[in-house]
Parts: C-alpha cells; sequence; structure tokens
C-alpha cells in the first residue's frame, strides 16, 4: 500500500504520458489539435458549469445529473494536455509560452486536476450536496491556477 502511495506520482505521470501519445496520433495538424484541446476544456465547463449552477442554488440540485456532469468532467480533464504538443507552440491562442517553457510543471498542474475531478466525480455519486460544493470549490480552485499561470 505504501509503496503504491509512493509510485502513484510517478504512475500518474507515465498514465498520463501514455495517453497523450495515443491522442497525439490522431492530429492532422496543430491547427487540429489546438482545436481539439480547446473543445476539450469547452465541453468541460458546461458540465462543469451545471455542477456550479446547481451548487451554488441557481438550478435545482439533481444528485443523477450532477453526476452525470462529474464524471464527464473527470473524463475530460484527462483529454486537453495531449493538444499542447511542441508542434501547437507558436499558434496565436490564449494560451501562454510557459506551457512549453515549464511543461513538467504544466503537466504537474494537469495531474492535479485529474485528482480534482476524481474526487468531485466520486462525491457526486454519493448524491451529498454539500460535500459536492466542497469538491466544487476544490476542482474551480485547480481550473483556476492553471488559467492564472498559463492563460492569457
Ligand atoms: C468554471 C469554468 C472555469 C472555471 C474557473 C474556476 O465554471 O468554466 O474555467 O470554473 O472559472 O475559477
Amino acid at each position: 500500500m505504501k509503496f503504491i502511495r509512493q509510485a502513484l506520482p510517478t504512475l500518474m505521470m507515465a498514465a498520463a504520458l501514455l495517453a497523450s501519445t495515443a491522442a497525439h496520433a490522431q492530429f492532422k495538424n496543430a491547427e487540429h489539435a489546438a482545436k481539439y484541446r480547446q473543445g476539450a476544456f469547452t465541453v468541460m465547463a458546461v458540465h462543469f458549469g451545471n455542477i456550479g449552477a446547481m451548487v451554488n442554488g441557481k438550478k435545482d440540485f439533481d444528485a443523477k445529473q450532477a453526476e452525470v456532469d462529474a464524471n464527464a468532467v473527470k473524463a475530460l480533464s484527462a483529454l486537453p494536455w495531449a493538444g499542447f504538443g511542441p508542434e501547437t507552440e507558436y499558434l496565436e491562442t490564449k494560451a501562454l509560452p510557459e506551457i512549453w517553457l515549464e511543461k513538467e510543471k504544466f503537466l504537474a498542474a494537469a495531474t492535479k486536476l485529474q485528482t480534482a475531478t476524481s474526487n468531485l466525480a466520486a462525491v457526486a455519486k454519493t448524491g451529498d450536496a454539500a460535500k459536492l460544493k466542497v469538491a466544487f470549490g476544490q476542482t474551480a480552485k485547480s481550473c483556476k491556477a492553471c488559467h492564472d499561470a498559463y492563460k492569457e
């Protein structure tokens, strides 16, 4: 158990690398890769926004819907990173050069988001709205940290 816990960050990085290699092969060119990552972020924001509306009282809380949304956020949060390949570095987007200058730091932040979204999905499954509000806040913090550092 202790070994697993110690090895977890390494295993997660390895999994992320594998996932990025797999997705990378599908891109036609740099523009396509950027469109892919932007699409993943766009869809993720819709589902994350649904949860936000529910936990902030702008929409009635629907546990089943929250679970669907959280599962979508979790799955989508694994995807965009493959779209930040070196060939996309010089495209004109809101992505800042620091992404490519500090790639390891950027990917560590991406891994942090995925930890937060895994927790979000696990909490959504319990149907506890108060706990989901907390998990939503933690995930939003992770989104924001990356936007502050890496998004124009
Ligand atoms: C959202 C959304 C984001 C994050 C971010 C959190 O709902 O679309 O990008 O939350 O604003 O600070």
